[in-house]
């Protein structure tokens, strides 16, 4: 197989929520020294995109979108060493979580990545986080950042509350708020008084980096790839059709 059917095959068969195929297909690209990136960011993001815009139309339901998640995870369990660097995590403490409502966390997931790459420590707190629970962590954890992800309008609302909770337990101060998330704007973050907003995972690394003063060292190795391909790839990972 060329990397190209490997990527089309890669494309097609994470939109059809194919897992056992989409992993067997990684496993195959690694053997043919395919990059981790590209089939990341040229076959199964755009995959992902493809669910979303399908799921728009109605040609798509949530038992379809689950599946092509389910095999967009497993190809991940594959690439994820590759991804981030197995190196010092001493940069800092980064605290994780979709929040309250919501179960997205393939974005999250992605960044968590890249975070760890980058050589912070990441907390991932799951999905459907409560306020409470990211109190509880930051108070148990003394993290450097907290990141929120949110996929869905409706629990967009949750990264306010949480801010306000953090506020009520006079820790706000104490940590720097990063939040993303497909409909999140940066007008939006400010609104809800987080400190940055990212739209994609190299930009969160970037951006973490530079909020706890560590802006100097540039990414290496995978890390360094994944930021090139990210740049490459914009136009295809963020269709209007979130
Ligand atoms: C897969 C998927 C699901 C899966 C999720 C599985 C999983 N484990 O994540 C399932 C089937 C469970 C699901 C359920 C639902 N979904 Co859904 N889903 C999607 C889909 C197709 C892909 C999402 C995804 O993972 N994208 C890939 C990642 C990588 O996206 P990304 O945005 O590029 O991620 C980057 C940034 O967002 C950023 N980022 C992410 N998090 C963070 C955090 C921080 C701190 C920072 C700085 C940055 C950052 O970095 C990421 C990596 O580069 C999207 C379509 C789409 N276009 O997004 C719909 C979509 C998000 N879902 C949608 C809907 C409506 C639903 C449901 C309500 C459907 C229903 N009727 O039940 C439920 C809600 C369930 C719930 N309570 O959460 C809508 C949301 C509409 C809206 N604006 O509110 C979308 C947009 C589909 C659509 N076009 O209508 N969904």
């Amino acid at each position: 197989m060329t990397h190209d059917e490997i990527l089309k095959g890669l494309f097609d068969n994470t939109i059809l929520g194919k897992a056992v195929l989409v992993k067997e297909l990684t496993q195959q690209g690694l053997d043919a020294t395919l990059e981790p990136t590209e089939m990341l960011y040229k076959a199964l993001l755009p995959a992902l995109q493809e669910v979303g815009r399908r799921f728009e139309l109605g040609d798509f339901f949530v038992p379809e979108m689950l599946l092509s998640a389910k095999a967009m995870q497993g190809a991940l369990t594959l690439l994820r060493p590759l991804l981030a660097a197995k190196g010092d995590k001493s940069l800092g403490k980064y605290v994780m979580g979709t929040v309250k409502g919501d179960v997205h966390d393939i974005g999250k997931n992605l960044c968590n990545i890249m975070l760890e790459g980058a050589g912070f420590e990441v907390i991932d707190l799951g999905v459907n986080t409560s306020p409470e629970k990211f109190v509880d962590a930051v108070q148990k954890h003394q993290p450097d950042i907290v990141g929120m992800s949110a996929f869905l309008t409706t629990t967009m609302p949750m990264f306010k509350v949480t801010i306000e909770a953090l506020k009520k337990a006079g820790l706000r101060d104490k940590v720097r708020v990063m939040v993303g998330g497909a409909p999140v704007t940066a007008q939006y973050a400010e609104l809800a008084g987080a400190d940055a907003y990212c739209p994609d995972a190299s930009s969160t690394a970037r951006k973490a980096k530079e909020l706890i003063g560590a802006t100097g060292a540039a990414p290496v190795g995978a890390l360094a790839d994944a930021v090139k391909a990210v740049e490459q790839m914009v136009s295809v990972a963020e269709p209007e059709n979130k």
